[in-house]
């Protein structure tokens, strides 16, 4: 029996995918399909495919062409899989001509005509509403988040708006975009805003946005209070548009993984968490401005919580910080969680230095995720008997904003008013002890 293998994402199935997979079944009697899992889609820059895991295996199944469907998750799985089925004839689309030379080592290699005028893209494209997004604010995260936007489908950005002519001009001639220092004229001309201004002014201009029915992303520290934060919230839900904090690390897939790992118990119940970020700035500079909400807290206070909320939970018991002052702005931070049954740490600094690990210790070993864990892209899961130690690497792409945006936008096409990778609840949560260390609650001056 000649056996026959091929691979594909295999989104929104159409023409071209049942030609190839009919031509694919013709060069032998049994014909094997591996269909790409979600992660590593999203693992090799396929950010925006619409049919999840399953949907797909049964469009690929619904074509009778296959006689056995398996998952395709890692990079590599092609050779063992040629060599675990015994395939003699391993097929592929001509657009990948050449590239899988490499598997005739192990079986013969077909590249099949592919079909023209027709593909996933080009179906994602015709039925997608472009949303028109315009950036509030032109300064240096603003500038990253460009071009991390071109490769997210669903979205263009299209305008800037600041209210220093000069600033905004250079910004859109930069990018190719329309500026504005009118904000009237700016948001009318857009579908969706970034904000990505100082925090203080995160809160006024969500709140101008969302009264003109106008999606939401908008920078960490969403707002510096709570009533603050549930109000745009509020606002949000009445207008019927998508809010969301742009928390990148909570989008970022190596991330996301570690906390199910964590949270599937592998390192057994958790007791403490303790995480670092710090970043040294030289005044003048927003980070050192209290007129600006400097300070290590708002500046870093939402990224850093973001493990201990996920895996500890939002009903902690007690929260209090150490801070030591310069100028009028926390230069360094050290807050304690306590929770019933276990405690976290954070260390952030703007005017002080130290390693931004990330360790999550549990009963029966930790996780260890090198600096800057925010980033993630390697972690490792170690035990007292080091024989057990696993790690797990990941890629992460661009800036890394890329997982935000595209959360974003699938919020909007879907109308999906709720993120589980952050959640209103834990922004809000976030909102509260960032609030408590501003007005002073339960912080001890070092
Ligand atoms: N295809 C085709 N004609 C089209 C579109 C796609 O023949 N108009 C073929 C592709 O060449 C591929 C298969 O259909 O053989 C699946 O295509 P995709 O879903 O785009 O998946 P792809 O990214 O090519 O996955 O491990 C995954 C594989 O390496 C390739």
């Amino acid at each position: 029996m000649k056996k026959v293998i091929t691979y594909g994402t295999y989104d929104l199935l159409h023409q071209g995918h049942i030609n190839l997979l009919r031509r694919a079944k013709e060069l032998g009697d049994y014909l094997i399909v591996g269909v790409t899992s979600d992660s590593f889609d999203i693992g090799r820059g396929k950010l925006n495919v619409r049919n999840n895991v399953l949907e797909r295996v049964e469009a690929v199944k619904a074509t009778g062409y296959a006689d056995e469907v398996i998952i395709e998750d890692y990079l590599g799985q092609k050779i063992d899989d040629i060599q675990k089925y015994e395939v003699d004839i391993f097929a592929i689309g001509s657009d990948w001509v050449g590239k899988f030379d490499y598997l005739n080592e192990y079986c013969k290699v077909v590249y099949l005509p592919r079909t023209e005028g027709i593909s996933s893209t080009q179906l994602r494209a015709e039925t997608q509403l472009i949303s028109r997004l315009g950036i509030i604010g032109s300064g240096r995260i603003a500038k990253r988040f460009v071009p991390e936007a071109a490769v997210v489908n669903g979205v263009e950005v299209t305008a800037v708006y600041n209210p220093d002519q000069q600033e905004c001009q250079a910004f859109a001639e930069k990018f190719g975009i329309d500026g504005f220092s009118d904000f009237e004229l700016f948001i009318n001309r857009v579908d969706a805003v970034y904000i990505a201004t100082p925090h203080k002014s995160h809160f006024e201009y969500a709140k101008r946005a969302i009264k003109y029915g106008k999606h939401v992303l908008c920078e960490v520290p969403m707002t510096l209070s709570l009533s603050e934060s549930k109000e745009l919230f509020d606002l949000a839900e009445q207008q019927g548009v998508v809010l969301l904090e742009a928390n990148k690390t909570a989008y970022c897939p190596a991330f996301n993984h570690l906390v199910t790992l964590v949270k599937s118990g592998v390192v057994g119940q958790v007791v403490d968490v303790r995480a670092s970020l710090s970043k040294m700035v030289h005044a003048p500079i927003r980070e050192l401005d209290p007129e600006q909400g400097g300070g290590a807290m708002n500046e870093h206070a939402s990224i850093t919580l973001l493990p201990i909320l996920k895996i500890l939970g939002l009903d902690y018991s007690t929260v209090g910080f150490h801070s030591r002052y310069e100028g009028g702005v926390d230069v360094f931070t050290k807050m304690v969680i306590n929770y019933p049954h276990a405690t976290a740490a954070i260390t952030l600094g703007v005017g002080v230095k130290t390693e931004g690990d990330l360790v999550i210790s549990g009963t029966k070993g930790y996780v260890y995720v090198p600096a800057p864990w925010w980033l993630t892209e390697y972690f490792e899961i170690r035990h007292e008997d080091q024989s057990k130690n696993k790690k797990y690497f990941y890629s992460y792409d661009g800036d890394g904003l890329r997982y935000e945006i595209q959360e974003f936008v699938s919020m909007i096409i879907n109308h999906r008013h709720r993120s589980y990778k952050l959640s209103k609840r834990e922004s809000l949560t976030m909102a509260t002890i960032i609030e408590m260390s501003n007005k002073g609650t339960n912080v001890t001056r070092i």
